[in-house]
């Protein structure tokens, strides 16, 4: 059913992908993710979010300073720099092991990020966006989560094709830089350059993705394709992501990034035990 791999992280520790569904908790360092209340600043909302999420069972840690979103105003390198390297480096002096992933497809903020103690790089441009990612990737020895992202691409063609050969593309850039494929984890970026159609044929082909022969990461948490749907409201799209995931889960998919842990780690044991039966020690 799961392809297994794994994947060796930035420091050297290695993150097994297969049958155990792995749940990354989405950590948002954003002055507007946080209300000042005049107690405490983004820095200390941020790390006890990313705590909360560890006890809530995740297994990775996404920190984004909101360099990438759809529609919203770029920020600058430095500033996406003050918002994520101090976090990460009061993760780490809080004595966090759980892998730190950086969501970032700026080299720089990837590079200084994997040098305060993140080892993973989820890069939102597949790699294609600046050259220097894929170095920054190899000098590290940091695995890359490739997203999908392609606005300029033909809207005629059929949306599997078109993620197929861009990721093709992806591995070509990385290994020409020295990252192997064995380094590499798929993302066909839910909301990103699609229509409510090409998502839901996105994720009715998760086997297919899978079938290419790299781990895959799922990317629907809140997102608007279930919010268009359901018409409702961020906080209410909850359900709709835990389908989802347990639908993508049970089609192959490893990774499932996502606002609400708990309920989605739940969920994904439920569906992991009903495919390969409950844990040996309660069986
Ligand atoms: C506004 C628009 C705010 C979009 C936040 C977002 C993904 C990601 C994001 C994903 C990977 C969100 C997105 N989405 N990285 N970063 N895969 N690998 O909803 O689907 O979190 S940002």
């Amino acid at each position: 059913m799961h392809k297994h791999y794994d994947i060796n992280l930035a420091d050297g520790r290695s993150l097994a992908l297969g049958r155990n569904p792995v749940v990354m908790g989405i950590l948002n360092v954003t002055p507007d993710s946080f209300s000042d209340g005049g107690a405490f600043n983004l820095l200390d909302v941020a790390v006890a979010h990313a705590q909360q999420m560890i006890a809530d069972g995740a297994d990775i840690i996404d920190i984004g300073g909101e360099s990438t979103r759809p529609g919203a105003a770029p920020v600058s390198t430095q500033e996406e720099l003050d918002r994520v390297i101090p976090v990460i480096e009061a993760l780490i002096a809080a004595g966090v092991t759980t892998p730190l992933s950086i969501d970032s497809y700026k080299p720089l903020v990837a590079d200084q990020a994997i040098q305060s103690g993140a080892t993973i790089i989820n890069d939102v441009h597949g790699l294609l966006r600046a050259p220097q990612m894929a170095q920054v990737a190899a000098l590290h020895n940091a695995p890359v989560i490739a997203m999908h992202w392609d606005n300029d691409r033909d809207q005629a063609k059929p949306i599997l094709s078109e993620i197929e050969r861009y990721f093709t593309r992806t591995i070509a850039v990385a290994e020409s830089a020295g990252v192997s494929r064995e380094k590499l984890i798929l993302d066909p970026g839910f909301g990103f350059g699609k229509s409510l159609g090409d998502n839901y044929a996105t994720l009715n082909a998760t086997r297919m993705l899978t079938d290419f022969g790299f781990p895959l990461l799922i990317g629907t948490s809140r997102k608007s394709m279930i919010g268009r749907l359901l018409n409702n409201t961020t906080e209410d799209r909850l359900a709709g992501t835990i389908a989802t995931n347990v639908l993508a889960y049970a089609n192959g998919a490893h990774i499932f990034r996502v606002h609400d842990v708990r309920a989605n780690r739940d969920a994904l044991r439920v569906a992991a035990a009903t495919l390969y039966g409950p844990p040996e020690e309660i069986r």
